[in-house]
């Protein structure tokens, strides 16, 4: 880790503008780095985050063909779209800009010409996918068929979007193209390839040097592919739409660079936007090419190998014998989980998702980024759902936050004219049952290691404190019996509402903001800690002295969400599952795959062969049978359902998989001690999991 920094440069992934961003998107990425930079910007540090969209590449052809309009339109469209739903959710990028400019195609040409003098790029004649009727060469997802791994049915030519395995289009069984339908031949093509293994040895020592600060799963994944050995990559596609191969000679007509060469590049391009629209075009290289700056990638976990192999690799050939003009490589790679939307993966092909401007347009900002942070898949994958949303913004935003902030508000102003009554002694401030040094530490600890889920569920402890401190005081009793007990609890509430004021500005800009303006000051939030006028210290120590005006007025900071709110979100959702229950009738049977697991969730699970020794019918039911079964040196009773697929006699002797280490269950009033596996079939019958060979009993399935 670089602990000497002078200034940070966070990138966000670029989302492809094919589409609106969903709430998957935002919880993955740009919210924990809109978090982490406001955090930073509040310390006082230099800090700039840089986005944009990803505007080339076969996703945006595809959905051009597909809405009958040109690539041109559908950039110009969702990048807009996208632009404004991240500005209404307070995402604060210093550039948002855009693969297809000038600019840009000149940044990726550059790096092409400059390796391709170098003479590192490889070119090679090899057979790719054409469609003959449209007599167009398929690149990447141009090409579906099923998954060689997963044998998901629909996987892309690039990646399958049900496992998440990288592939090439001629991996996919049953090749088809998405132009024509019809099965592509192979016609013979120039292109030119990276050769990633030249930088193996150099990238190793990469990674290794940061083993311990990068997440486990960034490391483990790079790793993975390390271990594989790196494959030369074709960096240049057969397209009419991206940033053409800068190569004077008709070996490179109608190619262009592959999307993830150019997207990458990106990050510089619009740093040098930024830098121009600053008025000190040379700025951008203290970020990129100073040993005194850190950058740092926000993505999701779809996207870790482009920026810890591919980006790496080709900055390393831009250095490769350079005196001056070196790129810094990224100090972290912060790779989410994904977020799951009700329990299952968010799909914009399946419109299984919730749009961040649709949302927008119905909730206030801050209630999602809020309850968002408290669900970022940091670890693991976490699921959004409405009741949890529901309940997080009335139970904790309103009731906690919002009802401290209104209640010191008003009875400040009701009681003592809108004026802080006296100033507050330390001894009680640090007597309010919030132990400042030890909080803000973990507060910011939680912020420097990308905790943001930890972040927010500590600054809401502060805020539950403030709140409790409030209730227990008192003041409406306080002012009948003893008025400068009133005041003293109204001075340190008003200044506790100042500390949650900056203290939540992470997390809830907007919020914020409004609290600032209700506490008295005309200059906004945002504007105070530009200005250096406010600070992350000042929350830890009360800074509203007597005398001090709250001439701003007093608005509810959370509506809550009402039922009524929701159920049109609850009924749009049973609306999906039904679509994607009929799609697995429909024979598309893996439509329903659950959400991802972790490795160590599936080591869990100990399956073991059993051998069924007795079974009889459960008395009174129609559907369940008692299984006795031998494993290894002991007995099981299990309970099945499978009494209209088998009669009890035939099972004996059976040799099934038990899930053996399932909590025991009554069921009936029977004990049931594991479970046996079962498919269905479409004859609606259950055919149960059976294993051949002899002495297995009692071994492990794997
Ligand atoms: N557009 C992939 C994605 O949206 C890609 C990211 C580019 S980051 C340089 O998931
Ligand atoms: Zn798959």
């Amino acid at each position: 880790m670089n602990n000497q920094y002078k200034r940070t440069l966070v990138t966000t992934a670029l989302p492809y503008a094919n589409g609106p961003v969903h709430l998957g998107h935002l919880a993955g990425v740009y919210l924990p780095a809109d978090i982490y930079v406001r955090y930073k910007r509040l310390q006082g540090e230099d800090i700039i985050h840089i986005g944009g969209s990803d505007e080339h590449g076969v996703p945006i052809t595809i959905t051009a063909d597909n809405e009958g309009i040109s690539p041109q339109e559908v950039v110009d469209r969702y990048h807009r779209m996208n632009l404004d739903a991240f500005e209404r959710c307070g995402i604060s990028f210093d550039c948002y800009g855009r693969t297809s400019s000038g600019r840009h195609r000149d940044t990726a040409q550059e790096f092409f010409r400059e390796i391709n003098a170098k003479d590192i790029f490889v070119k090679k004649k090899e057979r790719h996918f054409f469609d003959p009727e449209k007599e167009r060469f398929l690149s990447d997802r141009y090409v579906t068929g099923t998954c060689p791994i997963c044998s998901y049915p629909e996987a892309n030519g690039d990646q399958c979007e049900q496992c998440g395995t990288h592939l090439s289009p001629r991996e996919l069984i049953n090749p088809k193209s998405k132009l024509s339908d019809k099965v592509p031949e192979l016609r013979e093509t120039l292109h030119w390839y990276f050769p990633l293994g030249r930088f193996q040895e150099r990238l190793d020592s990469y990674v290794q040097s940061h083993e311990e600060d990068w997440r486990p799963n960034v490391v483990n994944y790079t790793r993975t592919w390390l271990k594989q050995g790196l494959a030369d990559r074709a960096i240049t596609r057969d397209l009419h739409w991206g940033v053409p191969v800068p190569v004077q000679s008709s070996e490179a007509a109608g190619k262009v660079l592959y999307v993830w060469f150019d997207a990458v590049l990106g990050y510089i391009s619009f740093t040098r936007e930024w830098a121009e629209k600053e008025g000190s075009p040379d700025l951008w290289k203290e970020y990129w090419q100073s040993p005194e700056s850190r950058i740092i990638h926000f993505i999701g976990k779809d996207n870790v190998v482009f920026h810890t192999l591919m980006f790496p690799a080709i900055l390393m050939a831009w250095n490769e014998g350079r005196k001056d003009g070196i790129y810094s490589l990224a100090d972290n790679v912060p790779a989410s989980e994904f977020m799951n939307f009700e329990g299952r993966k968010f799909s914009k092909s399946r419109n299984y998702a919730v749009y961040l401007g649709e949302f927008l347009d119905r909730f206030p900002a801050d209630t999602l980024r809020y309850s968002i942070a408290m669900n970022y898949p940091e670890n693991k994958d976490s699921d959004f759902s409405w009741l949890d949303f529901q309940n997080r913004t009335n139970g904790e935003l309103a009731d906690t936050l919002g009802n401290f902030f209104k209640r010191s508000i008003d009875f400040t102003k009701a009681k003592f004219n809108g004026e802080i009554p006296c100033d507050c002694s330390d001894d009680d401030w640090n007597a309010l049952g919030i132990d400042w040094k030890k909080s803000f530490e973990k507060l910011e600890n939680a912020y420097n290691r990308f905790h943001f889920r930890d972040a927010a569920a500590l600054t809401m402890q502060i805020a539950r404190s403030a709140n409790r401190f409030l209730t227990e005081s008192e003041p409406w009793k306080e002012i009948k019996t003893s008025p400068a007990a009133a005041a003293r609890t109204m001075a340190l509430s008003v200044n506790l509402c100042h500390t949650l004021a900056v203290a939540w500005y992470p997390v809830i800009p907007h919020t914020s903001n409004r609290m600032y303006a209700m506490l008295g000051f005309d200059q906004t939030l945002d504007e105070a800690i530009r200005t250096g006028r406010v600070s992350w210290d000042m929350a830890m120590k009360p800074q509203l002295g007597k005398g001090h005006r709250l001439s701003g007025g007093s608005d509810i900071l959370f509506r809550k969400v009402e039922d009524r709110d929701i159920a049109p979100e609850l009924e749009k959702i049973e609306r999906l599952l039904a679509e994607v229950e009929k799609k697995e009738a429909d024979g598309d049977q893996t439509a329903s795959i659950k959400p991802e697991i972790s490795f160590d969730d599936f080591q869990k699970i100990d399956l073991r062969v059993a051998t069924v020794t007795d079974c009889e019918k459960v008395k009174k039911t129609d559907k369940l049978l008692k299984l006795q079964v031998k494993l290894g040196s002991g007995h099981r009773q299990v309970l099945a359902g499978i009494a209209r697929s088998y009669e009890p006699e035939d099972l004996i002797g059976k040799q099934v998989v038990l899930v053996a280490n399932l909590a025991e269950r009554k069921i009936r009033g029977e004990h049931s001690q594991g479970m046996i596996l079962a498919a269905e079939g479409n004859d609606g019958k259950l055919h149960l999991v059976e294993v051949g060979g002899s002495d297995v009993n009692g071994k492990t399935v794997q």
